[in-house]
């Protein structure tokens, strides 16, 4: 799948009429088809609800899933084979399942999620067509269906507590490049290892995302980079690879909530850039990301409490910083 969103950015408004157009990617659906109910694939039959209930008078370009505010026009969501969603959108605004129409009836629509894990898109378009909103719009591989510690071959391993109830999957190579955030995208964190194997799984904490947005599109408005995304050096792990590394038992990236990263564009080298202006790359570079984070996230009341630690270079990688959106505070390395 490849985004939509991403490339309305850079084009006019005379293409951006034509793409209103376009069907989406990955399906025959005719997005311009009047939305009637019989052509819908019955796996995602929309119940259209009461259509006086639940307006919660959200702005026109405004979304929510399950009852929460979608932060950014490109974002995900993820939900368990067969369970609803509920979409709550404007009613003049179009919500689309891979490209076909869910039947509109008020605010509230439900999106009933198909029974096979992977990959889809959940867009919204405003009245006159334009794009509003592109959801990735992951059905999790159940927890249950782990075997022996793997998931289709994929080594899972054990969870010390609150294993996840579902993974997102990743069927190929194409589906690491589904977006999660203006800035993300999926593949970014995946575990390290059995890197020739497909599937693969991952958790991804939307905690996570919000404080790396959140973290990027500051330093690029103060100018102190032009990086399109924070290199992942590691997000998600799974129980299995975060005991191989010996890294913390209760490491919060099995939960997928924690990331190590750092800005590498200038030069684009494979180790941090230096942010502190110093002349060289070093540790002094970790802690300048760090207060630049711990300022940050304290002045900013919308991303969810967190970690953030600094490291120091070693003999196999440069200098990081660890973010995590745990739901609690934590600082180190300092
Ligand atoms: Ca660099
Ligand atoms: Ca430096």
């Amino acid at each position: 799948m490849r985004s939509l969103l991403s490339g309305v950015s850079v084009l006019g408004a005379g293409i951006l009429g034509a793409l209103a157009l376009s069907p989406l990617p990955g399906k025959e659906a005719d997005a311009e088809a009047t939305p009637v109910k019989q052509d819908l694939d019955p796996e995602i039959q929309s119940a259209a609800v009461d259509p006086d209930a639940d307006n919660i008078g959200i702005a026109p370009d405004e979304l929510e899933i399950d009852g929460e505010q979608v932060p950014y026009p490109i974002w995900y969501a993820t939900v368990l084979p067969g369970e609803d969603m509920r979409v709550t959108v404007a009613p003049q605004n179009e919500v689309l399942f891979d490209g076909i129409a869910i039947p509109a009836a008020g605010w509230t629509r439900t999106v009933t999620a198909p029974r096979e894990p992977g990959s889809h898109i959940l867009a919204v378009r405003g009245a006159g067509g334009e794009l509003l909103y592109e959801i990735a719009f992951f059905v999790l591989e159940p927890s249950s269906n782990i075997r022996r510690g793997r998931l289709d071959g994929y080594r899972i391993g054990n969870y010390p507590a609150d294993a996840p109830a579902g993974f997102i999957r990743l069927d190929d190579r194409g589906d690491m490049d589904v977006p999660v955030s203006p800035h993300f995208r999926i593949g970014q964190f995946i575990c390290k290892q059995q890197p020739g194997h497909w599937p693969k799984f991952l958790v991804l904490s939307q905690d996570l995302i919000k404080r790396l947005e959140v973290l990027l599109v500051e330093l690029r408005e103060d100018g102190a980079t032009d990086a399109e995304t924070l290199f992942v050096m590691s997000g998600f792990r799974t129980p299995f690879y975060n005991t191989a590394i010996g890294s913390a038992k209760r490491s919060r990236h099995m939960w997928g909530d924690a990331a190590d990263v750092y800005v590498d564009v200038s030069p684009q080298d494979g180790v941090m850039d230096d942010l502190n202006g110093d002349g060289r790359v070093s540790k002094g570079d970790s802690n300048w990301l760090y207060d630049y984070a711990e300022e940050l996230y304290a002045e900013n009341k919308t991303v969810a409490s967190g970690g953030i630690g600094a490291y120091s270079a070693n003999a196999v990688r440069g200098p990081f910083v660890h973010i995590d959106g745990r739901g609690s505070r934590a600082r180190w390395g300092r």
